[in-house]
């Protein structure tokens, strides 16, 4: 089961979405982006500027897969690595976050492909619950009208107003 939804602003500083499914209607999955940049977050050990939350089901089922795809803006990239100073500065690898439900056990693999672009995250069999939220920090680049030496800010909000998508298999 694959459901893909815009990531909406709701908020400054903040995009949140709730996505809901086919056979169950009424599986919520939300997205939320918080914080002044993922990167800085990061820096302060935080790692909680993305939360994937896994809100209700009707059913017994599980995340299996996550993937979150800034394709919509030309622009845009995640950012695992890179030099000072420059577009793809600052870059911080994946992280998870110290409130995070789901362990590093329990993500199976972690890939970056279409131009670093798509970022699929997987878990392991029954590991991403219904009430659990995954939390955790990966650097992104030129996410929203910002662009320039300051496109390496991407604060929450911007993923709201570029429209950014993620989905979820269950
Ligand atoms: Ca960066
Ligand atoms: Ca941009
Ligand atoms: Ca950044």
């Amino acid at each position: 089961m694959k459901t893909v939804k815009k990531l909406l602003l709701t908020a400054l500083g903040t995009a949140i979405v709730a996505l809901s499914t086919g056979k169950a209607e009424a599986t919520t999955v939300t997205l939320k982006a918080e914080g002044f940049d993922s990167m800085l977050n990061s820096f302060f050990g935080q790692n909680d500027f993305f939360e994937l939350s896994f809100v209700d089901s009707p059913d017994d089922v599980f995340i299996d897969k996550f993937t979150l795809d800034l394709s919509r803006e030309p622009d845009a990239f995640f950012d695992f690595g890179g030099g000072f100073f420059s577009q793809g500065s600052f870059g911080t690898p994946p992280q998870l976050g110290s409130n995070s439900d789901i362990s590093a056990a329990e993500i199976t693999n972690v890939s970056l492909t279409n131009n670093k672009q798509t970022f699929t995250v997987n878990f392991a069999d029954a590991a991403f619950g219904v009430g659990e939220t995954l939390e955790f920090g990966v650097d992104t680049d030129l996410v929203g009208p910002m662009t320039g030496f300051w496109g390496f800010i991407d604060p929450g909000g911007a993923f709201g107003l570029a429209d950014i998508m993620f989905s979820v298999e269950l």
